[in-house]
């Protein structure tokens, strides 16, 4: 009698001890791209090495296309906690955290090592500091891309072509004020109403990195691409910041890390974009004007550089210009 009690007992043991083997947290993180783009590689890797990294103890489901909401919308529900994680362009951020509005400044980057170093660098970090306060945790800058202009219009040459046509642009008062400068009739509006505002020639055109005209079929919708690189477009993994800070000290570092990987990841596919997205984009059939003279289009925005050196400093733009 006595062994079958041992027994039960050991064997209640070993079914509990198996049930918390395998209790696991279900995490969630969204993207405004498909899954086939540089920002859902740059998710899904993030999911598998959270996974990997934690021992199962947390589970990552990635939500693509804004299928959870768009990039403001996907922030805020991460700031309240309704939703554990996002991985966003800048576009919205300054509604969240004003002083990351510098980082969307036109012609502010000289090409994308210099973006990566600034991020990965002393200003970038200091900038993820200020996501703490505002119940985000900033677990690393990623990557959107250098901006170009399309539209259906007509072939954009010079920034007098600019004048006039109705272009959506982000959520995002630096960029809605630079556009004003080129004389562009500017309509912000959430990336998930774009295509359709495209295709219903609600506006004329709109302006978004390669690995996003591409990956979201643009070609479809737009006639003309002029590779202006008018502004670098940074994304970044945000969790929420309570959430983030209920892990323990090791989970918290396995979720910077696999923030990491997947920004490398996201960097690669930028990169092979960049080599491959142009061409593609002219077999569909668009016009591609792929050489510009950017003087002109700085030229065209110096009244509003006056404004965005008053807005951040010049020493605080210098600074960031002249970052090695
Ligand atoms: O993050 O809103 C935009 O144009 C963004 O570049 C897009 O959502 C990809």
């Amino acid at each position: 009698m006595k062994s079958l009690r041992l027994g039960a007992v050991a064997l209640a043991i070993a079914v509990l001890s198996a049930g918390a083997a395998f209790a696991q947290t279900t995490m969630r993180i969204s993207i405004a791209t498909p899954q086939n783009s540089h920002q859902g590689v740059a998710i899904d890797t993030f999911a598998k090495e959270v996974e990997k990294r934690t021992s199962g103890r947390y589970k990552v489901q990635p939500y693509y296309a804004s299928s959870l909401g768009a990039e403001r919308e996907a922030t805020e529900a991460v700031q309240l906690g309704t939703q554990e994680l996002t991985f966003t362009s800048s576009g919205p951020i300054p509604n969240f955290v004003p002083d990351v509005k510098i980082l969307d400044v036109p012609f502010l980057f000289r090409d994308y090592a210099h973006a990566r170093a600034v991020l990965d660098g002393p200003i970038g970090q200091e900038l993820l500091q200020k996501f703490d306060s505002k119940g985000l945790k900033g677990l690393a800058w990623a990557e959107n891309g250098f901006r170009h202009m399309t539209n259906s219009k007509r072939a954009v040459r010079t920034p007098e072509d600019l004048k006039g046509l109705k272009m959506r642009t982000m959520e995002n008062p630096v960029h809605v004020q630079a556009y004003k400068g080129f004389g562009i009739n500017t309509t912000p509006m959430a990336f998930s109403e774009l295509f359709a505002a495209m295709q219903q020639g609600i506006v004329d055109g709109q302006e978004n990195p390669l690995s996003v005209i591409t990956s979201s079929k643009f070609d479809q919708v737009q006639k003309h691409l002029t590779l202006t690189g008018h502004v670098y477009s940074p994304a970044i993994f945000l969790m929420n910041k309570a959430a983030f800070d209920k892990l323990s000290e090791a989970d918290k570092k396995a979720f910077l890390e696999a923030a990491k990987e997947g920004v490398v990841a996201n960097r690669a596919r930028v990169d092979a974009d960049e080599k491959s997205a142009v061409a593609d984009l002219r077999a569909k059939g668009m016009q591609v004007v792929d050489t510009i003279d950017k003087s002109k289009y700085q030229a065209a925005l110096a009244p509003v550089y006056a404004d965005f050196e008053k807005q951040f400093g010049k020493a605080n733009l210098d600074r960031i210009r002249n970052a090695k």
